[in-house]
């Protein structure tokens, strides 16, 4: 029987894998591959789910439906192990936790940071409190936080409240870290995609499109940006634009927003407490804020979808709305480069997936049912 242990040869017969510099190497993850840019010492354990490099991929499609000569590039974080860029900040703060001594780590969040953390955490051998907004939260981040193994708590409230709560809690106990964003390990660790991004472009490129919740990855892609340029990795440093759902905008309208509302439940925050320093990147690249509808984040996460074949949650299709909403007003000149940030899975949010209604056909297994189907529809097939 041809086993699969049958069919491996042994070593000395096995034909040698052609040898090209680093082709052994995999990717390592954020606190190997980015260790010189990050306050790693050699205390710090080598925490890794091997996060980060993620692709940059180009939308020409979706630029040539838009129209205006943009060229859109879309990093699509959504691939990293727990599917969002959480992943690359959440490495380091647990690992530094670790190292601290820590006991547990705790957040409140919309979902993503408590799928991250949750892993981590289990990863680094701690305990892991999250606390997030009862009802609010996308199907596939609850799934992860108690797959993981984190103690759970939907508050009845919404995030900037359930933030305020342990925020109060970690200051009174230090046995407890909390890795919201306000922990400056989280948003070192995400610099690193802005390194990445000027590592596949060759260079920073005109604009960097982003979702703006807490404001804290905004924050870190400019923090990542300039030190590129410091280094001379790239030679320019790109426009910010950060864009906030509509009903859930307390950047746009500079003042706090008390309850603030949206389909992207990721970015459903009222009270950023990156404010001060994502209204300063924003300020010093030359960039903006800007809102989009749910209407808009809607025509935005189908046209990724049917145009790149990219799934990407609603708060992640805010970008490109944003992008999209700034094409029509005649923003960019003619060749801009523009990098979306894709942040999270599409995968994590099944219900505004099937929200639409599509549906699969029903049929009996046999050949002719299907045969029939490509007879009466082949515009569909
Ligand atoms: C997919 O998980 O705040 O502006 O608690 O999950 O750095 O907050 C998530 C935020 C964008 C906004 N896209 O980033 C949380 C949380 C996705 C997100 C944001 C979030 P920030």
């Amino acid at each position: 029987m041809p086993g699969y242990s049958g069919s491996v040869q042994p070593a000395h017969h096995r034909p040698r894998v052609p040898r090209r510099e680093g082709f052994f190497l995999g990717w390592r993850g954020i606190l190997s591959e980015f260790g010189e840019v990050l306050p790693i010492t050699d205390k710090t354990p080598a925490l890794t789910l091997k996060e980060g490099n993620t692709p940059l991929i180009e939308a020409a499609a979706l630029s040539r439906w838009l129209g205006g000569g943009v060229q859109i590039h879309l990093k699509y974080e959504g691939l990293n192990p727990t599917g969002s860029f959480k992943d690359r900040g959440m490495v380091l703060a647990v690992a530094k936790a670790k190292e601290e001594g820590a006991e547990t780590v705790i957040c409140a969040s919309t979902g993503n940071t408590s799928a991250s953390a949750a892993a981590y955490a289990t990863r680094a051998g701690l305990q892991c409190l999250v606390l997030i907004p009862h009802g609010k939260v996308a199907l596939g981040k609850l799934a992860q936080a108690l797959v993981y193994g984190a103690r759970v708590v939907a508050v009845e409230g919404n995030f900037d409240q359930a933030l305020a709560i342990v925020q109060e809690l970690a200051e009174a106990r230090p046995e407890i870290i909390l890795v919201n964003s306000v922990n400056p390990y989280r948003l070192e660790g995400q610099k690193t995609a802005a390194y990445e991004v000027c590592r596949d472009l060759g260079d920073a490129p005109d604009y960097l499109a982003i979702p703006v919740g807490n404001a804290g990855n905004i924050s870190a892609y400019w923090k990542g940006f300039c030190e590129c340029f410091d280094q001379g990795r790239s030679r320019r440093r790109p426009r910010m634009l950060g864009f906030q759902a509509a009903g859930a905008a307390p950047l746009v309208e500079g003042r706090t927003v008390e309850r603030p509302e949206t389909i992207a439940t990721a970015i459903r925050i009222g009270r950023p407490v990156n404010r001060e320093r994502a209204t300063r990147a924003v300020g010093d690249s030359g960039g903006l804020f800007a809102a989009v509808t749910d209407k808009e984040i809607l025509e935005a996460y189908w046209a990724l979808a049917e145009h790149e074949g990219v799934f990407a949650e609603p708060a992640s299709a805010a970008a490109v709305a944003g992008v999209i909403q700034l094409v029509r007003r005649g923003y960019f000149p003619a060749g801009s480069r523009v990098v979306c940030v894709l942040t999270g899975n599409g995968l994590k949010d099944p219900d505004t997936a099937m929200r639409k209604g599509a549906e699969p056909l029903i049929l009996p297994a046999r050949l002719d049912a299907i045969e029939s189907i490509l007879q009466r529809e082949p515009a569909h097939v």
